[in-house]
């Protein structure tokens, strides 16, 4: 997990972001997607991912990142369109507390695959745990 501050292009009409794979984001993209109109009190997540790298965005409003990569839980607030976080290695992932407003937008290193989501903590954990191990 890494947090990555975008360079604000700003001029006396306002301000634009760019985001280009293998510059600013360390991988190509290959799919956008954006999460919005989440409801209240709802959490998003539970699962980790097996081989995929991925960049989220809180473009407008807010939420919690809850990050887990096998060694503990980190807590990320997204709160706006100049920070984004890269989630690059196996990772359970669980996002909580959205504002109204939230719109977040995830960058993917892949596309849409089903059969890429561990959805089971303990599975995630012998992962970890064994790439912890070198096996
Ligand atoms: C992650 C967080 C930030 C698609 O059809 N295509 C897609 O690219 C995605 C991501 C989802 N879907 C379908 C699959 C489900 O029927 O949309 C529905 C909701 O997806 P999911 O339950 O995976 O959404 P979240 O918010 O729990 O998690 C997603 C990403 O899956 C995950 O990788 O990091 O957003």
């Amino acid at each position: 997990m890494q947090l990555i501050d975008f360079k604000v292009c700003g001029d006396h009409r306002g301000s634009l972001i760019s985001l280009e794979g293998g510059n600013n984001i360390p991988f190509e993209i290959k799919r956008v997607y954006y999460i919005f109109a989440t409801k209240d009190g709802v959490a998003r997540g539970f699962h980790a991912h097996k081989n995929l790298q991925q960049v989220v965005v809180a473009v407008n409003g807010s939420c919690e990142f809850h990050i887990d990569e096998g060694n503990g839980k980190t807590i990320v607030h997204l709160n706006g369109p100049e920070r984004g976080v890269l989630l690059d290695m196996v990772s359970w992932r669980e996002m909580h507390n959205f504002s109204s407003d939230c719109v977040l937008m995830v960058l993917a290193s892949a596309v849409y695959d089903k059969d890429d989501y561990i959805t089971d903590y303990d599975e995630f954990k012998r992962i970890t745990n064994a790439k912890t191990r070198g096996i």
